[in-house]
C-alpha cells in the first residue's frame, strides 16, 4: 500500500478573543482547518484563564449553519450574492433612506465581540461620521456604560481605567463579581486574577463578597454578604460615612489628590447608618466591621462590577466603589487601583475624536460614552417623525436577548426597511434582518489592541494572529464599513479626501499585486505603534508568545489624570444630587403580586447569549432554570425539577425549578442568555435554541438616569407553580 503523507501541522500562537481575559493560545492547523486549541503556556502574561469556550473556538469557526456568504433576504428565504451585490443594494437603500428622513434614520447597534476587534469599531464609526447619523446604540446601556460616567466625572476621561494590583492586596472587596466564573474583566484584565486572589489569601489576604447569590466566588471568600440586588450604593455610603465619622481616612491623599472632600463629608453625615443598613437589608454592625477591616488593610480594593451597574442606582455604587479606594489611600499604592499605561495614550486619542452632543429625538435623553440607550431603540423605529429609524445595521450584537424587554424590540426591529446583520451566525437579533452578511471570527483575524492595552495589569502586547483564512466571502467587519462609505459616496471619518487617499492606495495595490499597500487595518496598527512609547513593529513581531514589555509601575496615576486640576474630583454634583435622591426614596418593596427580585448568573461555558449551542459546552445539560431559596420554595410548594412560571408585566417564561439556599430568600436566580435561536438562513431547517430567555422580563424603562441602564438584575417577578 501506497504510504500517504500526513498533512503537516502547523501551530499559532496567538491569544483569545471572546473575552478580556485574552487568553494566549496554541492552535494547531492542519490543511487551513483548526484542529486543537490549547493554551499556550509560554505566554508570559496571560493564558492561566484559558477555558472551555476558547478550546471549542474551532467549532464556531466550522459551524455548520455559519454565514458564509451575504445572504439576501427573498421573501421568507435567503439566497446567496456577492459582496458587490450586498454593498450595491444596502448604499442605494440607505442613500434613500437619508434622502427621505434624514441621517438620523439609519442606525447602529454595538454588541460585546466588537469590542475585540482593534478595526471593528474604528472602522463602523468610520462609517458612522460619514453618513452623519446620530442614532448609535451599543451595549453599554446594558453593561459598563456606569463606569464610563463615573471615569469621565472623577478622572476626567470616560476612558479612565484603574487596574487591580491583585498580587499586593490584603482585603479584596468584591461588590457584584464573580471572578471564579467570569474570569477577573470588565473594562480591565487581569489574568488569572482568581487564582492569584486565593493565592495572596493563602497568605493572609480577606476576600470579601457581596452579592445576593452565593456564588463560586462566595464560597471561597471569608465572608460573604448576601446584599438585597439594587441596594450597593446603601452598603458602600455606608462604609464611607463609618469611615469619615471614625476617622480612618487616608488623611493625605484626602487633602492632597482628592477634590470634593468637604462635599462628601456634608453628604455622609447627613446619611443614617441604620436607614443605610436597612435598604441593602445587611445587619449595621457588619457594615461597620467592613469599613473598618478595609480601612486598616495595608493594601486593600474594591472592585465593583455587572452586579452593580445592572440596576437603577448603578452608577452610584460604582461611584462609591471609587471614592473609598480614593479616601482610604488605595489609589496607585500596591494593593491598590493602579494605573496602567499601556503602549499607546488611548485618552488622548478619545479626547480627540470626542463625539458630538446629541440628544434622543423622543425622549431628549443625552448619549453616553456617543451612544443612546438601548431601551429607547424599540419606540425610535416605530414612533413616525423626521429622523424616525428606517434601516439598521447590528454589528456583533444580539440585544433581543441580551438587552430588555426582547419582545418588543423584535416586535420594532421587524419594522425596519432594511435591517442589516453582521454575524457569524444568525441568531435572534437577526430574525428580520433583510441582509445577512458573513463576519470573520478572531481566528481568523490579525487584531493588534492597542487602544485598550491600558486595562492589562501590566504593560503586556501581543500581535493576535490569524490562524485560518476565513470561510467562503466571510469577511472582516472593516472592509464592509469602508466599501458601503465609499458605494454612498460620503467623506470616510466626514473627513474629506480620505475617500481619495483610500481610492489611490487600492489603485497601487493593484499596480503592484502588494495588497497590503491598500488602507486598511493595518496602516492604523503600524500608525499606533509609531506613535506609542518606544515599541518598534519589529520587537511585537519577535515575541509572539506575547510580550511583558515593562514593570507594573506606581507613580503615573497624578500625570495621567484628564481633570484639569490634576486631581480626583470625589464628590461630582450630579451624583451627590441623585444620592440624595436615592436616600429620599422610600426602602425597596416588592409591589402587590411580584414578591421576587429577578437575578442572573454567568456559567464558565456561557458567553452572554452566544456559544450555549456549541457542542461539548455545558456537559451537565444545555439549559438555564428558576433557582429558587429552599424556604421560597417550600412557602410556594414548589419541589424540585417543578415546571414554574415566572412572570413580570413585561412577560412571562416557563422553566424548571432548581431549589437551592444559593439565592438568599425573596430572589430567584435565571441565568441570561439562554433563549437566543440559531436559524438555519440557508437550509431551513428548524432553529437550534436552549433554555428561555429571562430578559423577556425586563421593562426597558426606568433606567439609572446617569447610565441610562435598565434593571436587568433587580427587577421584581412573581413565582407560580405549573405542575410536576
Ligand atoms: N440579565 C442580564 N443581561 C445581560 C447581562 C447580565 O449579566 N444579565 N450581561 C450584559 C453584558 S455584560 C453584555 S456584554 C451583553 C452582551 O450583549 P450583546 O453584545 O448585544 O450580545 P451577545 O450575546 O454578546 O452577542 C454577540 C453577537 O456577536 C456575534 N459575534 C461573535 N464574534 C463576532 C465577530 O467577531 N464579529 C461579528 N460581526 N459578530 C460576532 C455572536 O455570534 C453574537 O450573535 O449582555 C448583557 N445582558
Ligand atoms: N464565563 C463567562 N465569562 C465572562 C462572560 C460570560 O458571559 N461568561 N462575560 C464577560 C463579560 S461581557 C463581562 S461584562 C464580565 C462580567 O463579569 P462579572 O461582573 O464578574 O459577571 P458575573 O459573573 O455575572 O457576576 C456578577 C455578580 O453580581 C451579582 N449581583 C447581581 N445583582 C447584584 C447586586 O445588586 N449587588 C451585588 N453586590 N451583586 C449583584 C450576581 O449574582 C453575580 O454573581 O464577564 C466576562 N466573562
Ligand atoms: S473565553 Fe476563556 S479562553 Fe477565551 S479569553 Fe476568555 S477566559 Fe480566556
Ligand atoms: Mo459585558
Amino acid at each position: 500500500m501506497p504510504e500517504v503523507a500526513p498533512t503537516p501541522q502547523q501551530t499559532v500562537h496567538t491569544f483569545c478573543r471572546y473575552c478580556l481575559a485574552s487568553c494566549g493560545v496554541d492552535v494547531t492547523v492542519e490543511a487551513g482547518r483548526v484542529v486543537k486549541i490549547s493554551a499556550d503556556k509560554e505566554n508570559p502574561h496571560s493564558w492561566a484563564d484559558f477555558c472551555a469556550k476558547g478550546r471549542t473556538a474551532g467549532q464556531l469557526v466550522d459551524h455548520p449553519r455559519r454565514i458564509t456568504r451575504p445572504l439576501r433576504r427573498v421573501g421568507d428565504t435567503y439566497v446567496e450574492a456577492t459582496w458587490d451585490e450586498a454593498i450595491t443594494d444596502i448604499a442605494a437603500r440607505m442613500s434613500a433612506i437619508i434622502s427621505a428622513g434624514g441621517p438620523d434614520a439609519i442606525a447602529s447597534y454595538t454588541g460585546n465581540p466588537a469590542g475585540f476587534s482593534s478595526s471593528n469599531l474604528l472602522f463602523m464609526t468610520g462609517w458612522l461620521d460619514a453618513i452623519g447619523s446620530h442614532n448609535r446604540y451599543y451595549v453599554g446601556s446594558v453593561d459598563q456604560n456606569n463606569l464610563h460616567v463615573v471615569a469621565e466625572a472623577m478622572y476626567g476621561s470616560q476612558l479612565f481605567v484603574p487596574v487591580s494590583d491583585v498580587d499586593n492586596c490584603d482585603f479584596f472587596l468584591l461588590v457584584g463579581a464573580n471572578p471564579a466564573v467570569s474570569a477577573w474583566n470588565w473594562v480591565e484584565s487581569v489574568p488569572g486574577g482568581w487564582k492569584r486572589a486565593l493565592a495572596r489569601q493563602r497568605q493572609g489576604a480577606k476576600i470579601v463578597v457581596v452579592d445576593p447569590i452565593r456564588t463560586e466566588s462566595a464560597e471561597k471568600a471569608d465572608t460573604h454578604l448576601p446584599i438585597r440586588p439594587g441596594q450597593d450604593w446603601a452598603l458602600l455610603l455606608g462604609m464611607v460615612k463609618v469611615i469619615f465619622d471614625e476617622g480612618l481616612e487616608h488623611r493625605g491623599d484626602c487633602t492632597d489628590l482628592a477634590l470634593g472632600v468637604s462635599e462628601l463629608r456634608s453628604l455622609v453625615t447627613g446619611a443614617d447608618l441604620d436607614d443605610l443598613a436597612a435598604r441593602c437589608d445587611l445587619p449595621r454592625a457588619d457594615i461597620e466591621t467592613l469599613a473598618r477591616d478595609f480601612a486598616a488593610a495595608p493594601g486593600a480594593m474594591v472592585i465593583t462590577r455587572t452586579g452593580v451597574s445592572l440596576h437603577l442606582a448603578g452608577t452610584i455604587g460604582e461611584w462609591l466603589g471609587h471614592v473609598l479606594n480614593v479616601v482610604t489611600g488605595r489609589m496607585d499604592r500596591p494593593g491598590g487601583r493602579r494605573f496602567e499605561r499601556g503602549y499607546v495614550d488611548a485618552q488622548k486619542l478619545a479626547a480627540l475624536a470626542k463625539s458630538p452632543d446629541h440628544r434622543s429625538r423622543l425622549q431628549g435623553r443625552p448619549t453616553v460614552a456617543g451612544h443612546h440607550g438601548l431601551d429607547e431603540l424599540p419606540a425610535e423605529i416605530t414612533t413616525p417623525g423626521r429622523g424616525q429609524i428606517r434601516a439598521m445595521v447590528i454589528n456583533a450584537g444580539n440585544p433581543v436577548v441580551s438587552g430588555p424587554d426582547g419582545a418588543r424590540l423584535d416586535a420594532a426591529l421587524a419594522q425596519l426597511d432594511l435591517l442589516v446583520a453582521i454575524d457569524l451566525l444568525q441568531r435572534e437579533s437577526h430574525r428580520h434582518a433583510h441582509w445577512l452578511l458573513p463576519a470573520a471570527h478572531w481566528l481568523e483575524r490579525d487584531d493588534l489592541l492597542a487602544l485598550t492595552s491600558g486595562l492589562h495589569d501590566e504593560p503586556y502586547i501581543q500581535y493576535g494572529r490569524r490562524a485560518v483564512d476565513p470561510p467562503g466571502d466571510a469577511r472582516e467587519e472593516w472592509r464592509f464599513f469602508l466599501d458601503l462609505t465609499l458605494a454612498m459616496k460620503r467623506p470616510f471619518l466626514g473627513i474629506r479626501g480620505v475617500n481619495g487617499f483610500v481610492k489611490a492606495t487600492r489603485h497601487l495595490a493593484r499596480l503592484t499585486h502588494r495588497p497590503s499597500i491598500a488602507f486598511g487595518p493595518h496602516w492604523i496598527d503600524r500608525m499606533l505603534v509609531a506613535a506609542s512609547r518606544g515599541i518598534s513593529w519589529r520587537a511585537i513581531m519577535d515575541h509572539p508568545h506575547g510580550w511583558v514589555f515593562g514593570k507594573r509601575e506606581f507613580g503615573q496615576l497624578r500625570k495621567a489624570l484628564r481633570t484639569d486640576d490634576k486631581k480626583i474630583h470625589v464628590a461630582p454634583e450630579e451624583f451627590v444630587a441623585r444620592t440624595h435622591e436615592l436616600l429620599a426614596e422610600p426602602h425597596p418593596q416588592a409591589p402587590a403580586g411580584l414578591p421576587f427580585q429577578l437575578a442572573n448568573s454567568r456559567r464558565r461555558h456561557s458567553m452572554n447569549s452566544w456559544l450555549n449551542d456549541i457542542p461539548g459546552l455545558h456537559p451537565s445539560g444545555k439549559d438555564n432554570h428558576a433557582v429558587i431559596n429552599s424556604a421560597d420554595a417550600a412557602a410556594l410548594g414548589i419541589a424540585d425539577g417543578d415546571r414554574v412560571r415566572v412572570f413580570s408585566p413585561a412577560g412571562e417564561v416557563e422553566l424548571a425549578a432548581q431549589v437551592s439556599d444559593r439565592p438568599r430568600p425573596g430572589v430567584v436566580i435565571v441565568d441570561h442568555g439562554w433563549g437566543s435561536r440559531v436559524f438555519d438562513p440557508r437550509g431551513g431547517a428548524a432553529p437550534i435554541s436552549f433554555g428561555v430567555n429571562r430578559n423577556l422580563l425586563i421593562d426597558g424603562s426606568p433606567v439609572d438616569p446617569l447610565s441610562q441602564t435598565p434593571a436587568l438584575s433587580s427587577t421584581y417577578v412573581g413565582v407560580q407553580r405549573v405542575g410536576p
